[in-house]
């Protein structure tokens, strides 16, 4: 039951689905605290609401907030869930929401008397930079979709008042441009304002090339952008994360698809106009894998299968892509369809669930190369190897800068903050990853002084993990290593906007 991971503001992993027993089955697992054993987990109360492959995304003050999913059939559901961290004596709670907005307006012309509340089965959650959730596509079993708004984006307001959280973009259904992919469409907050989709995880149309397609819509106005040539891909992906601010990367194929040949890799600059780029292609077929941005800003595939050999992770680095894709140590076995992968502040992955059989419970830790000195000892403690922050503010304001301290200051060459875990279905629908700039203030304490982000087209208010990395020692096998520190969970601040 390990289909949705959410990384906590914690530090602790929420991971909910069904089981055999239990509908809404959730758990909380907590990491170990050396860093290298295999943690403990504790039970948490059934969530409210059907669950079972819904869409997630982080609030700005570290809940969880659920979209959508199955109630025991594949036609979906229009509840809400938002889990708490904070409550139940820190060990976290639910809370029901109202199901997707019973008062919303229909637009003119349309029946007053049809339902208001499409449900939607495999929709995507993304925080954008207003701290609202944007909840895209979603199957649902109604049509009609010109009056039935679950072609349409809608927006989750999660502070405001109860019964006015949610408005619907009327101007601009799914339908009209992008009606096969229907399911898990990878969505990201972009610098300049749009949302960009770039392909999806499922499609209702199989074949027809408009899945690859790639879009950018105007949350605030409500309109898509034509698809356009340059940016249609060659391919579905399997999946696709933001590995740096607009860049976009996805491998692998969708899994109901066999379009391609699964090993294909392409990337974009999603406010350019240059479209998608091809780059190296996986070592191994994939489809219901995960793309997971680490602390040093590489990009590791894991999971997945078409065969035996998508039990090896591969790691790209996106700034040296010549060099490809990079095989790591085997996995002790698949992680498939409905697994979950998210990357934990202590620079591990933890992937777990899957393998065709929704009541996994099993999990595996994987340790990066960066977790290794030049003797091949694990480093994953406080080792005197991996830098650690001392001190460091927890929340900080778009565009201030900041002090963190470290046992190892003047060995500090980057600073990086990587959004918390949201993964289901070979899609991460809330992380991202970003480069600090910072300097070493010559006076006073030893200290790096490290700038903000400039806004929230840059990277949406909420929680992230911060890093600071050094290098290893120059090695032959082992370049562009750098030993991460373990990450410290801030909050970025909301700004008005
Ligand atoms: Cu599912």
């Amino acid at each position: 039951m390990m289909i949705h991971g959410n990384v906590l503001k914690t530090g602790r992993v929420l991971f909910v689905s069904k089981d055999e027993i239990i509908e809404n089955a959730a758990f909380v697992y907590v990491p170990a605290a050396d860093g290298k054993g295999a943690g403990t987990t504790y039970d948490v109360p059934e969530a409210p609401w059907p669950i079972f492959c819904s869409g997630h995304s982080q609030t700005t003050d570290g809940r969880i907030f659920f979209a959508g999913g199955g109630g025991g059939s594949e036609s979906g559901t229009t509840r809400c869930n938002i889990f708490d961290p904070d409550v139940n004596g820190g060990a976290g709670d639910w809370v029901a929401l109202s199901a997707f907005d019973s008062t919303m307006t229909l637009p003119g012309g349309c029946d007053d008397t049809q339902p208001r509340n499409d449900p939607r089965y495999y929709p995507t959650c993304t925080t954008l930079a207003s701290g609202k959730i944007l909840v895209t596509a979603g199957r649902t079993t109604l049509s009609n979709p010109d009056c039935h708004p679950a072609d349409a984006p809608r927006i989750f307001n999660p502070n405001a008042a109860l019964g006015s959280q949610w408005t619907v973009i009327f101007d601009a259904p799914f339908a009209d441009v992008a009606k096969p992919i229907q399911w898990y469409p990878f969505m990201f907050q972009l610098s300049n304002g749009p949302i960009f989709m770039g392909g999806g995880r499922y499609f209702g149309i199989s074949g027809d090339q408009i899945g690859a397609q790639s879009l950018r819509l105007d949350a605030s106005g409500g309109s898509w952008e034509s698809p356009s040539t340059p940016l249609l891909a060659d391919f579905y992906g399997g999946s696709a994360v933001m590995y740096r601010p607009d860049l976009v990367i996805k491998t692998g194929h969708a899994a109901n698809s066999d379009l391609g040949d699964g090993k294909q890799a392409q990337k974009i600059n999603a406010i350019g106009t240059d479209g998608w780029q091809e780059l190296p292609a996986m070592d191994y077929k994939r489809g219901d894998h995960y793309l997971l941005v680490l602390p040093d800003g590489k990009v590791l595939a894991v999971g997945g299968a078409d065969d035996e050999g998508a039990r090896v992770p591969e790691l790209f680095d996106p700034d040296n892509e010549s060099a490809g894709w990079v095989d790591m140590a085997t996995m002790p076995r698949q992680r498939v369809y409905h697994s979950s992968a998210v990357v934990l502040p202590d620079g591990r992955v933890l992937i777990g669930g899957g393998d065709s059989d929704t009541d996994d419970k099993s999990a595996h830790l994987y340790s990066p190369p960066y977790l290794f000195d030049e003797d091949d000892n694990n480093i994953n403690d406080v080792s005197g190897v991996r830098p650690q922050i001392t001190q460091a503010p927890a929340a900080i304001g778009y565009t201030k800068t900041f002090n963190v301290y470290s046992d190892q200051v003047s060995s500090i060459t980057r600073v990086t903050l990587v959004r918390l875990g949201s993964s289901t279905h070979s899609f991460d629908m809330n992380t991202r990853f970003l480069e600090l700039s910072f300097t070493v203030p010559s006076t006073g304490t030893p200290r790096l002084k490290v700038t903000a982000p400039a806004h929230g087209f840059m990277a949406p208010p909420g929680y992230y993990m911060l890093f600071i990395l050094k290098p290893t020692p120059a090695q032959d096998n082992r370049p562009n290593v750098w030993y991460p520190s373990r990450g410290h969970i801030l909050k970025l601040e909301m700004q008005l906007l």
